[in-house]
Parts: C-alpha cells; sequence; structure tokens
C-alpha cells in the first residue's frame, strides 16, 4: 500500500466517526483531504445530513466548498463536536507535531474547541519522542522582526542543537500563513525533554504567535499500516 492509501484509510476510518447533526471541525492537509472528500460524498449520497464544518484553512475552506459542505466558523460554533486532522509526529501519549503544512494556529484554536479530535496518520509518523525526528517543530510568529524571534527561539533550545530556520514558499519568498504571519522551523538534533516546559518557554516569547505541539489535544489516533488499522485512545 502506498502512504497516500494508508493516508485515505484512516482518513475514512475516522469519518465512521461522524454522525448526522455534528459540527465539525475540517483538518488541513493530504490526509485530511481524505476525510475531508469522504464527508462530501457521503453528504451528497444522503447518507449524512445536517453537517456543519468548521475549516481549519483557507484551502480546507475551498475544497469543503466545492464539496458543497455546509461552512461556518468558531464565531458561530464555540463548541465542535468532532474534528478531523491529521499529524507529524505522534507520540505514544497521543501529543502531536502538527503545522508542516502552515495552519497550526487556525488547526490548534478549531482542535481546541473540539470534544472529541480525532488525528488521523499513516504509520509512519508514530515517533517514540516529538521533535527528534529531524523534522521541524513549526512555530508561527509575528513578522515584525522575526529575525529576533528566530535567534531567541534558536537560544532557547540551543542545548537541544537547534537550527532555526525562516519557511519560505516555492519563490524562496517568506512563507505567510493564512493569518499573515510566518512560520519559523525548529530544527532539533536531540529530541524534546518535558514537552510541557518548552511550549510554556515557546509561547513566553513575545514574537511568537503559536506553536505546532499539540499536547493533551487528541483523543483518538487512528493510524492505518500495513498490517491494519490501529485505534488509540486517550
Ligand atoms: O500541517 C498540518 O498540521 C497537517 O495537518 C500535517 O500535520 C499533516 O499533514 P499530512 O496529512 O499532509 O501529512
Amino acid at each position: 500500500l502506498t502512504q497516500d492509501e494508508l493516508k485515505k484509510i484512516a482518513a475514512y476510518k475516522a469519518v465512521e466517526f461522524v454522525e448526522s447533526g455534528m459540527v465539525l471541525g475540517l483538518g488541513t492537509g493530504s490526509t485530511a483531504k481524505h476525510a475531508v472528500d469522504r464527508i462530501g460524498d457521503l453528504l451528497r449520497q444522503g447518507k449524512l445530513t445536517n453537517i456543519v464544518g468548521i475549516p481549519t484553512s483557507k484551502k480546507t475552506q475551498e475544497q469543503a466548498l466545492s464539496l458543497g459542505i455546509p461552512l461556518s466558523d468558531l464565531d458561530s460554533h464555540s463548541a465542535i463536536d468532532l474534528a478531523i486532522d491529521g499529524a507529524d509526529e505522534v507520540d505514544p501519549h497521543l501529543n502531536l507535531v502538527k503545522g508542516r503544512g502552515g495552519s497550526l494556529l487556525r488547526e490548534k484554536m478549531v482542535e481546541g474547541a473540539c470534544k472529541k479530535f480525532v488525528c488521523i496518520v499513516d504509520e509512519s509518523k508514530l515517533v517514540k519522542h516529538l521533535g527528534g525526528s529531524g523534522l521541524a517543530l513549526p512555530v508561527e510568529v509575528v513578522p515584525f522582526c522575526w529575525k529576533f524571534t528566530a535567534n531567541k527561539l534558536q537560544n532557547l533550545f540551543e542545548r537541544s542543537g537547534c537550527h532555526a530556520k525562516l519557511r519560505n514558499d516555492c519563490e524562496g519568498k517568506p512563507f505567510v500563513t493564512d493569518n499573515g504571519n510566518y512560520i519559523i522551523d525548529l530544527y532539533l538534533k536531540t529530541e524534546l525533554g518535558d514537552l510541557q516546559i518548552a511550549s510554556d518557554a515557546i509561547l513566553r516569547i513575545a514574537g511568537v504567535v503559536e506553536h505546532g505541539m499539540f499536547l493533551d489535544m487528541a483523543t483518538t489516533v487512528i493510524v492505518a499500516g500495513e498490517l491494519g488499522i490501529t485505534i488509540k485512545n486517550k
């Protein structure tokens, strides 16, 4: 099975949790895309009715609109029944790293407002510790003096051999999030120690808007692997 087929399997499994009448947080990324497509299919077939979607990015908003999924926002629905979204890393405690697609702020706002957050991944996302896989820990920062903020972040994780890098778009210009901010990717040589301490320290830096560690937020993680589907509950 290809990685995308595994992502689709996890996504379709998560959509089995969706009931008619629900207000749904719609995730962002290639895995969540399959879940949103599936929801659109079931609505069109009449197997799901009376669904309201709260998108976690402009990209997902456009996808949902094209599928005819009725949309709203957090201002109108402060309590959401269920969110379905992907992740870049999942540790054994269901803590996540997200944000490599650049949508972490709206994802964290929406998923923080959910009664249930079902995270969908292929098995390649499973890690023992967050931040150690050499992949980035994304941090959304204001564009004002972003170098100053990047240096503060790099110094914060100096002992982990941190390298802070401004994320660029495909034209080599700074990537701009849906909220008009920049992303600083933190590349760590050793995994993060106490995640809550790291999270609090990052958020104390004035130029930081939000980071990509989603601690104690996922209620269920659905993992699709070569040997089948595993469902991990908090
Ligand atoms: O950027 C994000 O937060 C995405 O949800 C990411 O964490 C997962 O993206 P993928 O499903 O394309 O791997």
